[in-house]
């Protein structure tokens, strides 16, 4: 496991500075300890997360999509946070985190049939420890914590990740799942992704404090900021928080600092409340540039693998589309069957009703 080598400095809840390892321009502000494999395997899991939401934000646009949450800019910190988790471990997320599901085993098909209220989307391939995508804010770090608090009793050394953004904190939800945890010692990675807006709320609106990371004190546990558009800076981080949850240290806050270029969904026009002078100097932050720029300085980017890398993962996007629109739809009665193993008797009700109402 590459973690011993990963040691960063979850020690304290306030720090002057957020962990960097490569800086706006690629050049490395600190030893880059991850292997040239592993970073072209973080560029290529963040260019499939980019290409799949390209290819979303297109679909929707042409009718083919229910509304869609766009997460370009934010592929550092979704990606970095995964890369030490294993299939044993599990992942909490929510409407914006498609990249760091698919990562850990979430499929695109599913993804894409979740945004088009298919239930069928919610139904991951057996044995994948991914929860289907929350669209409540906040509620499904709960979850996050009793999975990490059942692995914990049951003595396994499986670590429960959860995924939320800087509104998310203003949510009761947030601060029960950072107390139970904190007092049971369970072991969950909170990563928080600071994106600066919630729709139209600004951060410095969601919280008086100088850091979402030190809201972490609070609950007994260490908290991190971290540059999120920095995939190393997020990777190191991520490994050592999944590390102390790991060895019974209980849980983190990760407070990766990035911003929603984008609009919230393809419903929004963020023009309307914020400056978007702010979005065209965080696009120059792009954390694919940015690897990719650290790549070249140390000779290991080659333009040609990076084409072949856009192509197969714009095919795979292109192969998900193409299953999710070619399934039938499911019937009224259908519907009923993806929720519970067990249907409860509301369900059984309105199922019954559906079938009936429509002959
Ligand atoms: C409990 C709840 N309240 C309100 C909403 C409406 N809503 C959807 S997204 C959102 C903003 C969430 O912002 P943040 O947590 O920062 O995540 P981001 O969308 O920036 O990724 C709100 C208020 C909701 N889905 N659930």
């Amino acid at each position: 496991m590459l973690v011993n080598k990963l040691r960063c400095r979850i020690t304290s809840a306030v720090m002057s500075e957020p962990l960097q390892y490569l800086s706006v321009a690629g050049d490395p502000v600190r030893e880059i300890p991850l292997s040239v494999e592993d970073l072209l395997l973080l560029y290529g899991n963040m260019a499939a997360g980019r290409a799949y939401d390209r290819k979303c934000t297109a679909l929707q646009l042409q009718g083919r999509l229910a509304t869609y949450a766009p997460f370009e800019g934010q592929e550092a910190a979704q990606i970095g946070s995964v890369f030490p988790l294993t299939a044993d471990d599990w992942v909490v997320a929510s409407y914006r985190d498609a990249a760091a599901m698919w990562a850990t085993g979430y499929p695109w098909v599913n993804l894409i049939l979740s945004r088009t209220g298919d239930e069928r989307g919610g139904c991951p391939p057996d044995g994948v420890r991914v929860l289907p995508p929350s669209i409540t804010v906040g509620g499904h770090m709960i979850h996050a914590v009793g999975l990490g608090w059942a692995e914990k009793i049951k003595g396994s050394k499986s670590v429960a990740m959860t995924f939320f953004g800087d509104g998310a904190t203003s949510e009761g939800d947030f601060h029960e799942a950072m107390n139970f945890a904190g007092v049971y010692g369970t072991p969950t990675v909170f990563v928080c992704q600071n994106n600066e807006w919630a729709i139209s709320m600004p951060r410095d609106r969601q919280t008086a404090s100088d850091t979402i990371a030190q809201k972490a004190a609070a609950y007994g546990m260490p908290g991190i900021q971290v540059d999120g558009n920095d995939v190393v800076a997020v990777a190191i981080a991520a490994a050592e928080a999944v590390d102390r949850a790991r060895e019974g240290q209980g849980p983190t806050l990760l407070e990766l600092l990035t911003y929603r270029v984008g609009p919230h969904t393809t419903t929004d026009d963020p023009g309307r409340y914020r400056d978007e002078e702010a979005s065209h100097q965080w696009r120059r932050r792009d954390p694919l540039s940015r690897l990719s720029a650290y790549l070249a300085s140390i000779g290991e980017w080659d333009e040609k693998w990076a084409e072949s890398v856009a192509a197969d993962t714009g095919a795979d996007v292109e192969r998900a589309v193409a299953e999710a629109e070619a399934l039938e739809p499911l019937t009224s009665e259908e519907i009923f069957t993806a929720m519970f193993a067990e249907p409860t008797s509301q369900l059984l009700e309105q199922q019954r009703m559906a079938v009936t109402d429509n002959g």
